[in-house]
């Protein structure tokens, strides 16, 4: 019976996401030190609204209450972020006891709630101190420094952890934060193609030294990955040339991010397009870079149309989506579920990858509550029920997909956003900071209870 249904794995992994920044608050409390955000939400015009994430949604004291709402949801695993500026102000050094306290707290409350904590190590919150003194990526030592403090969470923290990633999305704070993309994120610089080029080369570089710092210390006992927002290629038809062609622009796109990481080497097709701006590198940090890793995280929010096409120079064309195109309510968040299906399928025959997590899907959109505080977030249920129909199907074709982190447990801080775009599956009311299950909550609850998609209710 449960065939007819989309059943997941029994051990499937269930999860929901945040980050620091996006939730904590309590910026200048128990020593923590300014990071890049704080410095470019004080920029006129930066943010939405000039909100800021000072105060967020005030995770740092509510973390308690949010960890018995997350038992509610019944989920099996949290992805939450470490701020390095909290255990590091300066980023390198001396730490702070008392930030290392509060993640010591959170991880004692959700194991004592059988929740898993997965935390990130770098979800784009860089400590300014890194900024004022190196120009951040720009300088190899800024790698070296992620590398120490990987070691020195692994260490202190690494016991408890289930999983760890080393770094959240690296376009985000390179390319948009080193302005290349329209939207400017922290630290809101504009370099040169070729420093660009350089500072992406040291994160990745940052990313390897970290891996073999939390291996060092914990071997095999903690699970190892990152998060990336690898393009979301999809074939635009479901031909072989069409398939080939999504496959090599998978990899291409991902030529300085993802593909020298899990192959060792860049592809030659992005040194060849960036030639006199490539990165100058060495054959030992090429080796670091392609540390192995235990599993790999796609967050995936928007398609990327690929067709086979014999007259572009690398045999495939991107097909942009239209104005005519569904979209939820961010200008970028086109609607496409097969992502979840086709980014792991590609991504597991080009590399091989031995466990593939989605670490972030989910939408925005500007749900309200009724006078009895509920929300009927309809268009979210219908997101999120398509996108697990999609996921499903490379369950059914034994792709090695092992769990799924959906963002975000809660309304929060969304970047350039401000607080005026809404991810959560609770209502956060930004007066109060009182939480409300939205319909997503309730939805999201039956499928960790069903283990499934569809089928009679179980509760
Ligand atoms: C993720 O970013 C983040 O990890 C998370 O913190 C954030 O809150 C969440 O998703 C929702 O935004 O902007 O036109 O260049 C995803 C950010 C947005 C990055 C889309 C790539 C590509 C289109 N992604 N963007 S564009």
């Amino acid at each position: 019976m449960s065939k007819l249904y989309c059943q997941f794995p029994q051990d499937f992994l269930w999860g929901a996401a945040t980050a620091a920044y996006q939730v904590e608050g309590a910026a200048r409390e128990d020593g923590r030190g300014p990071s890049g955000w704080d410095t470019f939400c004080r920029r006129p015009g930066a943010i939405a609204m000039d909100h800021n994430g000072d105060h967020a949604v005030n995770h740092y004291h509510r973390y308690k209450d949010d960890v018995a709402l997350m038992a509610q949801l019944g989920l099996k695993a949290y992805r939450f972020s470490i701020s390095w500026s909290r255990i590091f102000p300066d980023g390198v050094g001396r730490p702070n006891p008392a930030g290392l306290d509060f993640y010591r707290r959170l991880i004692d409350e959700l194991l004592g709630a059988g929740i898993q904590p997965w935390a990130t190590l770098f979800h784009w919150d860089l400590p300014q101190a890194l900024e004022d003194r190196w120009r951040g990526w720009e300088s190899k030592q800024c790698a070296q420094a992620l590398g120490d403090y990987a070691g020195f969470v692994a260490r202190e923290l690494g016991d408890r952890l289930t999983g760890i990633f080393t770094i959240n999305e690296f376009l985000c704070f390179l390319d948009k934060g080193y302005g290349f993309e329209p939207e400017l994120f922290a630290p809101g610089k504009s370099v040169s193609r070729r420093i660009l080029n350089q500072a992406r080369h040291h994160a990745i570089y940052g990313h390897g030294l970290a891996v073999q710092a939390i291996r060092a210390e914990r071997g095999n006992s903690l699970s190892i990955g990152l998060a990336d927002n690898i393009s979301g290629c999809v074939p635009v038809r479901e031909t072989k040339e069409d398939i080939a062609a999504a496959k090599a622009a998978l990899r291409e796109l991902s030529g300085m991010y993802i593909t020298p990481i899990l192959e060792g080497s860049y592809p030659t097709t992005y040194l060849e397009d960036e030639a006199a701006n490539a990165p100058v590198f060495t054959e030992e940090e090429m080796k670091v870079i392609g540390s192995p890793l235990d599993f790999v995280g796609f967050n995936l929010y928007a398609p990327v149309f690929i067709r086979h096409d014999p007259e572009a120079r690398r045999g495939w064309s991107h097909l942009p989506c239209d104005d005519a195109y569904p979209r939820m309510s961010m200008p970028w968040l086109a609607i496409e579920p097969s992502i979840l299906y086709w980014v792991p399928r590609l991504a597991h025959e080009l590399w091989d990858i031995p466990a593939i997590y989605i670490t972030e899907n989910g939408c925005s959109y500007p749900d309200r509550p009724d006078a009895k505080n509920q929300v009927w977030d309809t268009a979210r249920v219908m997101y999120l029920k398509q996108h697990l129909i999609a996921l499903h199907r490379g369950v059914l074709e034994d792709l090695p997909i092992k769990g799924y982190f959906l963002w975000s447990l809660f309304d929060n801080f969304e970047w350039a956003f401000g607080y005026t775009k809404r991810f959560g599956l609770f209502y956060v009311n930004y007066e109060t900071m009182d939480r409300f299950p939205k319909l997503s909550a309730k939805f999201y609850r039956d499928v960790i209870k069903q283990n499934a998609v569809g089928g009679p209710a179980r509760n």
